[in-house]
């Protein structure tokens, strides 16, 4: 593909959601506008969305469904709603042939053999914080798939690698509602106006800070971290950093991505592996994160390179400014 240089990069803040896919679909000769629906599509779920996340507490929204995710959670009601929306905003798209989900264990097909893209998504992260109004939010990653077109897409698809995410972004149900994605090129936060019913460009080109002085991560898993990272974290009590941790990766991620900061989830003898998935959360962050000068990485490599061997693998994740998390990988 090949960027029309007449095309400027970088539109004005208060650009709304749709404008802006538009116009960077025109700066590239050859798009053929299935992504742009496909990100429409996400958009029009992320609305659906704001607006349960938003009643939740009017009409009882809140608590568990009464059944089990496969990774053996418990199931809020807006985590199987939240799935369900972006599920079907998905399907009537178009544009997706498969996805797969943090609330469901196999791959979940649309029927759109046609459709040229597949979707890891946790549909609402940070489940523990929906019943008491705290920020939450969804995470998405794209690949385009290996599978022929017009035949069943298969687990192949999914275990490219998230060097292979043709785009990634994450919608944040916080004070105000936010999403921020990315093709690629630049990392763009557009913040949801409710009275338009727009996403409406407010953060364009967002880059992280060089270094900074949050540090998040579960204390009350201290204990249980390896040396280095006990360490590592010493270091930034010394030096008086502020320990800020929501429980909402999305929310903790994108404070330090515009404070600058660090996000720490070890693994522990109750998680060998950490607790957070690789495919739908620690890939897409760790590919915003690349794009926006940040560093994403486990105990032995970035998170991009590992390569995925199951849908709903762990990996410990770090990922933050850089000099704080090459401060970190220093210690190991
Ligand atoms: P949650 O289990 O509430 O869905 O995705 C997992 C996640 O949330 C992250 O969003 C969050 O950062 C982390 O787990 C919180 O885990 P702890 O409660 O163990 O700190």
């Amino acid at each position: 593909m090949s960027t029309n240089e007449n095309t400027p990069q970088v539109l004005p803040v208060g650009t709304t959601l749709d404008r802006y896919i538009m116009h960077r679909q025109y700066a590239f000769a050859f798009a053929t506008g299935e992504l742009s629906q496909l990100l429409r599509d996400i958009a029009l779920a992320g609305k659906i969305v704001h607006r349960e996340v938003n009643r939740a507490g009017l009409i009882d929204l809140g608590g568990e469904a009464g059944q089990q995710n496969v990774q053996g959670e418990n199931q809020q009601k807006l985590d199987v709603i939240a799935d369900v929306r972006f599920r079907r905003a998905l399907t009537n798209g178009g544009e997706v042939c498969a996805l797969i989900s943090e609330e469901e264990e196999g791959i979940i097909f649309t029927g759109n053999n046609k459709g040229k893209y597949v979707i890891a998504i946790d549909p609402l992260d940070g489940s523990s914080n929906i019943d008491v109004n705290v920020s939450i939010g969804t995470i998405f990653s794209i690949y385009r798939r290996v599978t022929p077109v017009d035949t069943e897409p298969t687990i192949e698809d999914f275990m490219q690698g998230g060097q292979e995410q043709v785009a990634a972004g994450y919608i944040l149900f916080g004070s105000s509602t936010m999403l921020v994605y990315t093709t690629g090129h630049s990392v763009n936060g557009f913040t949801y106006d409710s009275s338009l019913g727009e996403f409406i460009l407010s953060h364009p080109n967002i880059k992280s800070p060089k270094n900074g002085s949050i540090y998040s991560y579960n204390d009350g898993n201290l204990d249980d971290f390896s040396e280095p990272i006990k360490k590592y974290l010493s270091a930034c009590r010394e030096r008086q950093y502020s320990a800020r941790y929501i429980g909402s990766l999305v929310a903790d991620f994108h404070r330090n991505l515009l404070k600058g900061g660090i996000y720490l989830y070890p693994s522990t003898p109750k998680n060998p592996d950490g607790k957070l998935r690789l495919l739908y959360e620690c890939y897409p962050l760790a590919f915003i994160a690349g794009i926006t000068g940040c560093l994403a990485v486990n105990d032995t490599e970035a998170i991009l390179n590992i390569k995925p061997t199951s849908m709903h693998q762990r990996t410990p994740f770090y990922i933050g400014a850089p000099e704080m998390v090459e401060e970190l990988m220093g210690h190991f």
